[in-house]
């Protein structure tokens, strides 16, 4: 039972990961999976995964680089080129591989010059996505180096999103980590095959923390924080208890020197701190009897997934948050480094 200084939580999942490859992934998925039972993981590695077979050898390196003893699921994820074949994604869904497929515009972010570059091209996939329930995810920004940076998201609702939905009803769709007022808007007024998930790091910051007294690498991801008014839609959409927004860490590792560099990569690597970063959020709003709900329950009702049995304990005690983390493959700062997070993880409990 929880009390005022602990937390039992039906063990949540993570609906949007990047897990990586070799040695970076053996560094970074036991973070994800000490707390998270199940995860969705990017297929936007280098090469992509972009067939059944490749989705299938990238879960047994998921699984052979993880520790057996944390129960954890990797949910594979197809990557949509301009060349999908529907009958391999029909194949991948029907033999258990594939949990969704994923749509980058390409270029749009790190890893994604495979993307589709005309979204009409792919008709034909997506009618057999929506026929057979296969939800598709969606990297919601648009491309054009014409539009601004802090308005990609925004634009690519109108120009792409509404059309799909309006092309392809049935289909389940994800939005992935929205940024933005009118990403939640356009979620909460859609209908039940549209939901959307929201990272911690879009949750605690705005765009204010990329330039806080110089320029700071480690607040940099895609799509990038937006305004406060933005960071407080988002707020309100996660604590709201509406089953349509989800927990998506969208945790995505590079080393040190890789963020720190005259064009440094995005992406922010949120997964060691994941429930500690949410929690202390939402006892910030006053919401944390809907934390169940956003983290461990609106999630799998919308795959259609099994609700998890185990329970996971937070404990209200101080948790520092260390400046970086020395790991195998390389040294990698956590979100909330040189912070102190009001919650710490106690582990998970057996069901
Ligand atoms: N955003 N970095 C990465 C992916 C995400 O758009 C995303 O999902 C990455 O490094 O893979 C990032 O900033
Ligand atoms: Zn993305
Ligand atoms: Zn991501």
């Amino acid at each position: 039972m929880s009390t005022p200084e602990t937390l039992i939580l039906r063990r949540p999942d993570d609906w949007h990961v990047h897990l990586r490859d070799g040695a970076m992934l053996r560094s970074v998925v036991n973070w994800t999976a000490r707390q998270f039972r199940r995860a969705i993981a990017m297929p936007n590695l280098v090469p992509p995964v972009t067939t059944t077979d490749e989705g299938r050898a990238y879960r047994e390196r998921i699984l052979a680089a993880v520790d057996p003893d944390l129960g954890f699921e990797p949910l594979i994820v197809c990557y949509l080129t301009d060349h999908t074949d529907p009958d391999d994604l029909q194949r991948g869904a029907a033999e258990g591989v594939f949990t969704a497929v994923k749509l980058y515009p390409a270029h749009a972010t790190t890893n994604s010059s495979h993307g589709v570059t005309d979204v009409r091209k792919l008709a034909p996939v997506f009618e057999r996505m929506q026929k057979i329930g296969l939800p598709l995810l969606l990297h919601g920004e648009v491309t054009d180096k014409a539009v601004d940076i802090f308005d990609r998201e925004a634009v690519f609702i109108e120009r792409v999103f509404q059309p799909l939905r309006a092309a392809f009803p049935g289909l389940k769709t994800v939005f992935e980590h929205i940024t933005t007022a009118e990403a939640a808007d356009f979620v909460a007024d859609g209908d039940e095959n549209l939901a959307a998930t929201i990272t911690p790091h879009h949750l605690h910051i705005n765009r204010n923390a990329i330039f806080d007294g110089g320029i700071r690498p480690h607040a940099y991801c895609l799509p990038i924080a937006k305004r406060e008014r933005h960071r407080l839609a988002l707020v309100k959409a996660a604590t709201s208890g509406s089953a349509k927004f989800f927990l998506g860490t969208d945790t995505a590792p590079h080393a040190v020197e890789a963020k720190e560099a005259a064009c440094g990569c995005a992406g922010i690597f949120c997964a060691p701190y994941a429930l500690e970063s949410y929690a202390a959020l939402f006892e910030a709003e006053g919401a944390l009897d809907r934390l169940e709900g956003f983290a461990s329950v609106h999630g799998p009702r919308f795959y259609g997934l099994p609700l998890n049995e185990e329970r996971v304990k937070l404990e209200r005690v101080a948790e520092p948050v260390p400046e970086k983390l020395e790991l195998e493959a390389a040294t990698l700062v956590p979100f909330h480094a040189g912070e102190t997070l009001g919650w710490r993880f106690g582990g998970v409990l057996p069901a």
